[in-house]
């Protein structure tokens, strides 16, 4: 379904309260009179519109899908039916994660409407990094959340025919999987159009682009991500798809909702921490100011690496209720330590996986279209090129060395070492 064919209509500051305000939902929150309505554009993602709507009473947020990517314009045409995916993965997180997504209160298909609960005073999570603020429990809630989104989702734990259904119904998300196959795993490693980096990383552009072992893990990852359907990914899991507040952390916008490698998730996410740790010295008030900060960095990487490691082996161990792995073949025979050597073998290749990953995101958020704001707003050149160069080595050597780490604190201390000064 395209935007021509059907009745599709961009909102607007002016038309949300009477296009909202025959919604029972929408206004149980927000109150009867549309004219006490206040809307504000708020976006400031690459897809979408996204409003907050706020009336005496209280405020919800809006998100409304673009025919096109909001950051090229309308030449990059796009469905609508994101937003599709966008609610069916909300609510699937909302029942395998509880209380870690933003409550639905409406969706309308044709109109690409998402109408959600306004999550405040939360931030978005890359913002705060920048500011060099810390948060109690995101290692532990993002942990968590990785974990119970991958084994809940998956067949380790599904109904098989559920699973199938969902398999069925996100191998549609065509466009945005597209995305990310173009975008994360080949536009780095080639002169790809919409690609751009910092002057200053030229000469290492030019080798990474020359690198065969890179070139070839990068698609060894391309392969795992279009073919390994093992759980229903959030599908672009970085720190802007968190929010946060000093004691609480949601995670928001699943619209590259799609089946996919466990590793996926983690290793996107974690990519992002490693790249906001070596941005630091770019938005340190002096030299050194940042430095306890970056600490806090990879200790949240260490803790929601061993957080989702706890809550995955709880969930394997309490709730494997799917066709992998089946109890009937372990613990049933009296055979724990049989269950415990496939968890963690479970547990090695998702580390693996994680690795792989999280190399090719660092890789394109310096590389390829969509970088991150950490690095881009740091206005001196030669010290951007100097924190995304750091980012390159660390992201290279974890891709294609991924399978010789033996666990992340190896991984957080070579991140360390790349982040010495010199
Ligand atoms: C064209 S969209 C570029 C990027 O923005 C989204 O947040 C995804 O990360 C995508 O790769
Ligand atoms: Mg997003």
């Amino acid at each position: 379904m395209t935007s021509q064919d059907t009745n599709y209509e961009p909102l607007t500051v002016e038309t949300i309260p009477a296009r909202l305000s025959t919604v029972s939902t929408v206004t149980a929150h927000l109150g009867d009179d549309p004219s006490t309505w206040d809307a504000k554009e708020v976006g400031d993602g690459n897809l979408n519109l996204v409003f907050i709507v706020t009336s005496p009473k209280s405020a919800v947020i809006v998100k409304q899908a673009l025919p096109y990517v909001r950051l090229v314009g309308d030449s990059w045409p796009l469905p609508l039916k994101r937003a599709f995916f966008e609610y069916h993965a909300l609510i699937r997180q909302a029942e395998r994660a509880p209380g870690l997504v933003p409550e639905i209160y409406h969706f309308d298909e044709e109109q690409a409407i998402i109408v959600m609960e306004f999550l405040t005073p939360h931030i978005i999570l890359r913002h705060s990094l920048m500011a060099g603020t810390k948060h109690d429990g995101l290692a532990d809630v993002m942990g968590k959340y990785c974990a119970q989104t991958m084994f809940r989702g998956s067949d380790l734990s599904m109904d098989t025919a559920k699973r199938k259904a969902d398999l069925a119904l996100f191998a549609e998300n065509v466009e945005l999987c597209d995305i990310t196959e173009n975008l994360v795993f080949s536009d780095p490693y080639f002169n790809a159009e919409l690609n751009h980096h910092t002057p200053g990383l030229d000469d290492i552009v030019t080798r990474m682009r020359a690198d065969i072992d890179l070139k070839i893990a990068a698609q060894d990852m391309k392969a795992k991500f279009a073919n390994n359907a093992e759980t229903m990914l959030h599908g672009d899991l970085h720190t802007g798809s968190i929010m946060v507040t000093d004691t609480d952390t949601m995670v928001i916008d699943p619209e590259f909702a799609t089946y996919g490698p466990m590793g996926f998730d983690v290793g996107m996410l974690l990519a992002n921490f490693f790249m906001a740790y070596y941005a630091q010295p770019g938005h340190a008030e002096k030299e050194g100011a940042r430095d306890e900060y970056q600490e806090w960095i990879l200790s949240v990487i260490s803790d929601i690496w061993s957080g989702f490691c706890a809550e995955f082996s709880n969930l394997w161990r309490t709730e494997r209720t799917g066709i992998l792995y089946e109890k009937t073949l372990f613990e049933d025979q009296g055979d724990h330590l049989a269950s415990e050597q496939a968890l963690a073998g479970r547990l090695n290749h998702i580390f693996k996986d994680t690795l792989g990953f999280a190399g090719v995101e660092m890789i394109r958020r310096t590389l390829s279209l969509a970088h991150i704001a950490e690095n881009d707003t740091i206005e001196d050149e030669a010290l951007r090129a100097d924190c995304e160069g750091r980012g390159l080595r660390l992201g290279r050597a974890i891709l294609v060395k991924r399978n010789d780490f033996a666990d992340m604190n190896s991984v957080i201390d070579m991140a360390r070492a790349i982040g010495q000064k010199g």
